[in-house]
C-alpha cells in the first residue's frame, strides 16, 4: 500500500476522518488484497507496473482478467486519488496549469463546471478524469466502476472517485455538495506534475 501522503483527518471539512480512514484501511486495502490473490494465479505479472497491466489487459490470462481489470483499477485509481488530493489552502493553480486548462475549456470555471457536471451526472459508481489522449489531447472523461483511462488510451491528470463509498458517510445523497466542497482540496501541483509528464 502506498503510503497516504497526510493524515485522515487533513482533508477535513471536504472530507471528513472517517471516511479517509474507511475509504483507505477498508476499500483500498480491499482492492490490492483481491489483485494479489488474482495474481497469485498469474506471479510474472507482479513484477510488472500495475499502469501497463491495466494499459494492456491482453497480457492477464482470461480467467482472472476481470479480477485484475476490477481490483487492479481500484488498487491503481487510488493510488492516484490520494496523491491528486491536498489540505485546503496549500496548493493552487500555476500560471502553466492555467494556461493548458483555458486553451482547452475556454477558462478555469468553465473546466469545473464541466467536470462537475459530469461527476454529478455519472450514473452508479465510477471516476470522473481530466484526462490527456495518447493524441495529447486534454478531455474530461468518465469510466464506470473501476475500469480505467489507461486501457482506453487516457492518461490521467486529476481524478475524482464518485462511488459512494467515497462520500456518503458525511453527504450521504448529496453527492453535489461533496463534488463542490472537493475542489478546494485539489493537489494543484499534482495536477501541473501530470500535465507535464
Ligand atoms: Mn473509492
Amino acid at each position: 500500500m502506498p503510503e497516504l501522503p497526510y493524515a485522515f483527518d487533513a482533508l477535513e471539512p471536504a472530507i471528513d476522518a472517517r471516511t479517509m480512514e474507511v475509504h483507505y484501511t477498508k476499500h483500498h486495502q480491499g482492492y490490492l488484497n483481491k489483485l494479489n490473490t488474482a495474481l497469485d494465479n498469474q506471479p510474472e505479472l507482479f513484477k510488472k507496473d500495475i499502469a501497463d497491466i491495466l494499459r494492456d489487459l491482453s497480457v492477464v490470462n482470461e480467467d482472472i482478467r476481470t479480477a485484475v481489470k476490477n481490483n487492479g483499477g481500484g488498487y491503481y485509481h487510488h493510488s492516484l486519488f490520494w496523491e491528486m488530493m491536498a489540505p485546503a489552502g496549500n496548493t493552487s493553480p500555476s500560471g502553466e496549469t492555467v494556461a493548458k486548462l483555458t486553451d482547452t475549456f475556454g477558462d478555469m470555471d468553465s473546466f469545473r463546471d464541466e467536470f462537475s457536471k459530469k461527476a454529478v451526472g455519472l450514473f452508479g459508481s465510477g471516476w470522473v478524469w481530466l484526462a490527456r489522449s495518447d493524441e495529447g489531447k486534454l478531455e474530461i472523461i468518465t469510466t464506470s466502476n473501476q475500469d480505467s483511462p489507461v486501457s482506453s488510451g487516457y492518461n490521467p491528470v486529476l481524478g475524482l472517485d464518485v462511488w459512494e463509498h467515497a462520500y456518503y458517510l458525511h453527504y450521504q445523497n448529496r453527492r453535489a455538495d461533496y463534488i463542490k466542497a472537493w475542489w478546494d482540496i485539489v493537489n494543484w501541483d499534482a495536477v501541473e506534475e501530470n500535465l507535464v509528464a
